[in-house]
């Protein structure tokens, strides 16, 4: 097809529009997510963003994940939000309610739940990054590297020991919002069963009002069962085995125990490299095994597909979505499931599909009925999942198809305007434009 977007920047061009689009971001304490729409700390966005940061200034990258773990919970959850004060964001901190968490941190405020671990993975890459950048970088990246290695851990022992319960080995979320991926269709079987009750306090949504049209977020209901998760969450005075065992809400996720798979293989790395306790190490071996193990398993018997679990009904999720190819990011499937997978990835269900403007894998395949090409996680391109599984590729030796990843993510973002997610066949940025995330995996793919 020929070019649907009047727009298309040159690669220097793109590299510096992302660079501004970073700094217009930071308050002077954090990058936030996006302009208007989440003006506070993502966990996993600043995770990207430190990546992105690297790429322009080593400190300010450091700075980033320092700031995200110096909110990092005593029983070493790291928060999927850390509020700033501005109030353009709906669910607050009043709403959440944790400041009286017995676990939650002093003297900042944060959301109740985490969001997927690739901390490890960000570590790796800003430490990469400031080895070539230069002898000074390069020892301040160590001397951080070395210093959250102890946090790290700790966060991931948190996801092990809380967060793995029943026999299937996944790491469980307890609300969507964990997922990273809200709406995504993988979640509509558990959210069916999520009745929000009559006590759930009023509100008012903020986000519909700060998108062009309100048909790219989730719907009202949907936002009632995330509100009403939270409800219980209050209740349970945030002591997470009472949420794990009472939550309306538990779902093994493949996605996240894939990517906490090589987080564990990456820690080990630096780990080894900086010393760490070997009983660590050995830990961190023994909860990758693991977790390897739990995605593989998850594997549908004919379609290959990886498969996330609700642990409340112990049934198996079989939706078509991006997720299904967890075990592409972490390895160990079977070969001929590993083979199936990557066939499907190139079909026309998914990279191959002759309409998409960019080959890249949309957030659930276009040929899945209820495919939605402009709502959020049911269907666009998200252009953090290409570097994901761009990254993963490289890693695994796959360097051909990590290249076609990167040039399918820079022709999804060369019109510069950094949006959210796009349609995948117009190329149109939906959600918010000039979000953090978005510019620092451009930064990274094109420095
Ligand atoms: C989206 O999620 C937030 C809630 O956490 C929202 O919609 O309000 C998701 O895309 C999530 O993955 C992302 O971290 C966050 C900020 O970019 O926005």
């Amino acid at each position: 097809p020929g070019d649907r977007r009047p727009v298309r920047f040159t690669e220097p061009a793109l590299a510096a529009r992302a660079a501004r689009v970073l700094r217009d971001n930071d308050t002077g304490a954090v990058i936030t997510a996006a302009p208007r729409l989440y003006p506070h700390m993502w966990s996993w966005d600043a995770a990207f963003i430190s990546i992105g940061l690297a790429r322009l200034d080593v400190q300010r990258a450091i700075a980033e994940l320092d700031t995200l773990f110096a909110a990092q919970w005593r029983n070493g959850m790291v928060p999927h939000i850390v509020f700033t004060d501005d109030d353009a964001y709906f669910p607050g901190p009043d709403r959440w309610g944790t400041d009286t968490a017995p676990d939650g941190p002093r003297n900042v405020r944060t959301s109740g739940i985490c969001q997927p671990p690739v901390h490890a993975i960000a570590v790796r890459r800003v430490l990469d990054i400031a080895r070539r950048s230069g002898p000074n970088d390069r020892l301040d990246a160590e001397r951080f590297a070395r210093r959250i290695w102890a946090k790290l851990y700790a966060w991931h022992r948190w996801l092990v020991e809380y967060r793995t319960p029943g026999s299937s080995g996944l790491i469980a979320i307890v609300h969507g919002w964990e997922s990273g991926m809200d709406n995504s269709p993988r979640w509509d079987v558990p959210y069916d069963a999520v009745h929000p009750g009559a006590a759930l306090p009023p509100y008012v949504r903020k986000d519909v009002r700060l998108v062009g049209d309100p048909g790219e977020r989730p719907t009202d209901r949907e936002y009632d069962r995330y509100l009403w998760l939270i409800e219980e969450m209050r209740r349970a005075g945030y002591d997470q085995r009472k949420i794990v065992s009472g939550s309306s809400f538990l779902v093994g996720d493949v996605f996240i125990t894939a990517l906490f798979a090589m987080s564990c293989d990456v820690l080990i790395e630096l780990g080894e490299e900086f010393g760490q306790e070997p009983e660590q190490l050995a830990d961190l071996a023994d909860w990758a095994a693991k977790a390897r193990a739990a995605v593989a398993g998850s594997c549908h018997s004919v379609s290959g597909m990886a498969r996330d679990r609700d642990l409340r009904t112990g049934r198996w999720l079989d939706t078509q979505t991006i997720a299904g190819f967890s075990p592409l990011l972490c390895g160990g499937a079977p070969d001929d499931v590993q083979l199936r997978l990557l066939s499907l990835l190139d079909s026309d269900r998914w990279c191959g599909h002759p309409d998409l403007l960019a080959p890249v894998p949309p957030s659930v395949s276009p040929m899945r009925p209820g495919f939605n090409p402009r709502q959020y996680w049911r269907g666009p391109q998200w252009p953090v999942v290409v570097w994901l599984f761009s990254w993963a590729f490289e890693r695994r030796g796959w360097h051909e198809r990590a290249r076609k990843l990167r040039d399918g993510g820079i022709r999804l973002t060369e019109d510069g305007s950094f949006g959210e997610y796009y349609e995948p066949f117009t190329g149109e940025p939906l959600g918010s434009t000039d979000q953090s995330w978005t510019a620092a995996v451009v930064l990274d793919w094109l420095c």
